[in-house]
């Protein structure tokens, strides 16, 4: 006997190059572990297909946000980012998104968290997972928000309204291990922490050129077992204890750019490659480019003045606004992070989870044993 279907309010947002589901927190579970239970029937986790839920079989697409108004004098909304495994039951609260978080300031407007200001709306956001600041501030005319208009991103097919999201310097260290550069299994990287921690690694001292295609990185194995080495010490390193189970830190291969931006980078995310990079990795890339003496430096053509560098991926490139300052202790701080994002609201409505697996009743006394006959 079953009872009647769970249904959840939610909505299907693409932000930036990630599709994720967006709830109000009121509406899930206030208790995580019971939270947890239903994204992963929601998203149709684990399974590699995700064939009976939202998730799009891919970690980009297994994605969720979850907002509620900030009890921070200095936000609007609380943003906290969960990444759902596919072929894994687990949800992470472990990192951030900053390509999910271009949709957090429409979805605030839609559901009416945040009154809309005008020709444009901008959303101050607390990130959960971080603590950190964002603002976003995209198109409100008449009081709705328009999700069309002329940004393009790469990674994204045509043109839709831009999402202008500013960080305030972040609360944490830019260099979590205290050091422009380590020694990590052998090979010399630079660890970076704006926003995503990440691992800067020359591609060329894992072997490969850097411009290799994100599935042949993923099927060469003995690349990725060093990936995994590497991405296992940094994490201690880093502060981080043991990242085994976790997607942080980020790895990101560097190579010389090919295309007029800044630098190539190929993302390991941590086990699948990236098609494009993440916002708050790219931001963590940009800054540690601005590093002198960082492993990315010198392979690196930053631009000669202004904030914005072009970060090359597979499927194009992001643009990040940057700089830096040095801190009290000599190391250098993130002073200003801005990126141009899209959204867009894919559909609204009410979710149907697949059914919780009912506990095994337990057995009782005047039962035969289970399995047994009756
Ligand atoms: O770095 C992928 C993405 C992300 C995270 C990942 C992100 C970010 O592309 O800000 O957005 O690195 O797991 O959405």
């Amino acid at each position: 006997m079953t009872g009647p279907a769970e249904e959840v309010r939610c909505m299907l947002m693409r932000g930036g190059t990630s599709k994720g589901a967006y709830f109000l927190a009121g509406d899930l579970p206030a208790e995580p572990a019971a939270r947890d239970d239903l994204l992963l029937r929601i998203m149709g986790s684990p399974d590699p297909r995700q064939i009976d839920g939202l998730g799009g079989a891919h970690p980009l697409t297994s994605k969720v946000a979850v907002v509620t108004p900030s009890t921070d004098p200095a936000a609007d909304v609380d943003y906290l980012f969960l990444q759902v495994g596919v072929d894994e039951p687990e949800v992470s609260d472990r990192q951030n998104c900053g390509n999910l978080l271009a949709g957090v300031g429409p979805f605030a407007v839609e559901r009416g968290l945040v009154a809309p200001g005008g020709e444009e709306t901008a959303v101050r956001i607390h990130m959960v997972n971080t603590g950190d600041l964002a603002t976003a501030t995209f198109p409100t005319p008449g009081g709705r928000v328009d999700y069309t208009g002329d940004a393009e991103i790469s990674g994204v097919p045509g043109a839709a309204a831009a999402v202008v999201i500013e960080f305030p310097p972040g609360s944490g260290p830019l260099l979590p291990t205290g050091h422009i550069r380590d020694t990590v299994a052998g090979i010399e990287v630079t660890c970076v922490d704006n926003g995503m921690p990440t691992v800067l690694v020359p591609a060329e001292s894992l072997k490969v050129t850097g411009y290799e295609g994100p599935k042949e990185l993923e099927e060469d194995a003995e690349l990725t077992a060093r990936v995994q080495e590497l991405r296992l010490a940094a994490g201690e390193l880093m502060g981080l204890g043991d990242v085994s189970t976790t997607t942080v830190p980020k790895v990101s291969l560097l190579a010389p750019p090919r295309h007029g931006g800044a630098v190539t980078t190929r993302t390991f995310i941590p086990v699948r490659c990236h098609t494009s990079i993440g916002v708050l990795g790219a931001a963590s890339v940009a800054a540690g480019l601005r590093i002198e003496g960082s492993v990315g430096a010198p392979l690196a053509a930053p631009p000669a003045d202004g904030d914005r560098l072009r970060v090359e991926h597979p499927t194009g490139f992001t643009d990040i606004e940057s700089s830096l300052t040095t801190g009290p202790d000599g190391l250098p701080r993130a002073r200003r992070t801005a990126v141009v994002r899209t959204a867009r609201k894919i559909f609204d409505g009410t979710v149907f989870p697949r059914p919780a697996v009912p506990p095994l009743p337990a057995p009782s006394a005047s039962e035969p044993p289970s399995g047994g006959p009756r």
